[in-house]
């Protein structure tokens, strides 16, 4: 029956959610939904799954420019999708409806230095309500790693499930120059019916930078090896690059020996003649992205990829948010602060106070739209600036033939609050 994990009260107001969600595309964040599923956990939040594994994050500054960069940046990316994407099953039972963010609000917070990996930050703003579109920065200035993205999604119903296209894009650039473009997955959310919704990836993203290119492909259940949340991720050299003259030799990748990419650390390459792990063939990492993944290819065949299990994998930690304005405390927009009460009102099971609270947020919202209007103003992004056309999203997604072919970007204006300065 519908429902099984719905509390009894609410299996009517679950239902006519379900009908109003089956007959609905677009913005799913302005459906109203019943209270057993509502996350007290604003979106703006959410890009800090991209580094609840500080370690991997820095080590790809510490990886040689080229193939191994490449691959310690997949490892990186791959590592992120089981908090992106389970985490939320994992803490609270399933997945939830996340608060929907306001425009302008904002996210500060921190992850601290550890074993000379440097201290990451992490900087969010609600770049638009309606679509909702969320831009972020995430910096580890000792390191020179910057990654800056935008996300927004698109939804439809088929099947029983809400299928989530994932709009924007990311891109991470070391010491200023070297650039990776990542795409993101496409999301199906199951379970509905029963009320425990969680998430599967589907089809493909990629990650292209440092001459190489990949393409991850997701599948669930009766696919590949016919487990949950499976991947495969082939890495190629780009075309017409010749495997590993991609990017001109650094002194001190001339000086290894083992030609500029030099061989892969650590592993007594069983290929002397090639100075690359791949030299111009794929490589092919296979696995489940919230568990671990093996090299099914090439000179590491058999030896572990990546590792996220809790015993034996890279450690999780939550970033620490940080108050922006003056004396570190929070300013009205920051989403803490924003949603404290409808928060505490979700958590407590108080949901007459959460949706009041919620409402006079909304109105707030309405009337500076309406003020915004007669004054023939808009609101100013305090972060970000818009661009149309991103040409490094161009640039490096032609050779895998991206669509779209181009997207839109916003530009991080460098203007950090105190408390993340430094
Ligand atoms: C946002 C960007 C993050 C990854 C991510 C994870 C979960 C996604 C979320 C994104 C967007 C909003 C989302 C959510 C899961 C459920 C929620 C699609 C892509 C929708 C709006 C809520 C559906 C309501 C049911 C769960 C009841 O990097």
């Amino acid at each position: 029956t519908v429902g099984d994990a719905v509390p009894a009260s609410q299996r009517g107001s679950w239902s006519s959610f379900l009908k109003s969600i089956a007959s609905f595309s677009g913005d799913l964040s302005s459906l109203t939904a019943p209270p057993f599923i509502l996350s007290p956990v604003s979106l703006t939040e959410f890009p800090a799954y991209w580094c609840e594994r500080p370690d991997l994050f820095a080590a790809i500054a510490d990886a040689k420019e080229g193939e191994q960069r490449h691959l310690a940046v997949l490892k990186w990316f791959v590592s992120t999708l089981k908090d992106q994407y389970t985490s939320r099953n994992e803490e609270m039972g399933s997945e939830k409806k996340p608060l929907n963010p306001v425009l302008g609000e904002l996210f500060y917070a921190a992850w601290p230095d550890k074993n000379g990996r440097g201290k990451t930050t992490l900087l969010v703003e609600q770049v638009s309500h309606h679509p909702p579109i969320t831009a972020y920065v995430i910096e580890n200035k000792a390191k020179g790693l910057k990654l800056v993205g935008h996300n927004a999604q698109k939804t439809t119903f088929s099947a029983g499930a809400i299928i989530v296209k994932q709009l924007g894009h990311a891109v991470l650039t070391i010491n200023g120059t070297d650039n990776f473009l990542i795409t993101l997955p496409r999301l199906r959310i199951d379970g509905l019916w029963y009320g425990s919704p969680y998430i599967e990836l589907v089809d493909s993203s990629y990650i292209v930078g440092g001459g190489h290119s990949s393409v991850i492909e997701y599948k669930g259940k009766g696919y590949f090896s016919g487990k949950s949340h499976s991947f495969k991720a082939t890495v190629s050299p780009l075309p017409g690059m010749g495997g590993n003259s991609i990017v001109p030799p650094t002194k001190s990748a001339q000086s290894s020996g083992g030609g500029w990419l030099g061989g892969w650390s650590g592993s007594g390459s069983k290929n002397a003649s090639s100075s690359s792990l791949s030299g111009s063939k794929e490589l092919v990492v296979e696995g489940t992205w919230h568990e671990a993944s093996t090299w099914s290819s090439g000179p590491e065949s058999g030896k572990k990829f990546h590792d996220v299990t809790p015993t034996t994998g890279a450690n999780k930690e939550e970033a620490v948010p940080v108050g922006g304005a003056d004396g570190g405390e929070m300013g009205e927009f920051e989403t803490r602060k924003l949603w404290q009460e409808v928060a505490k009102g979700i958590r407590e099971g108080d949901f007459d106070t959460a949706s009041k609270e919620k409402s006079r947020i909304e109105n707030d919202q309405r009337q500076r739209r309406k003020d915004e209007q007669a004054a023939g103003t808009a609101w100013p992004l305090k972060h970000f600036k818009h661009e149309d056309v991103d040409t490094l999203y161009e640039q490096l997604g032609r050779p895998v033939k991206l669509t779209p072919p181009t997207d839109d970007r916003y530009e991080f204006l460098g203007n950090y609050p105190a408390a993340l300065q430094a």
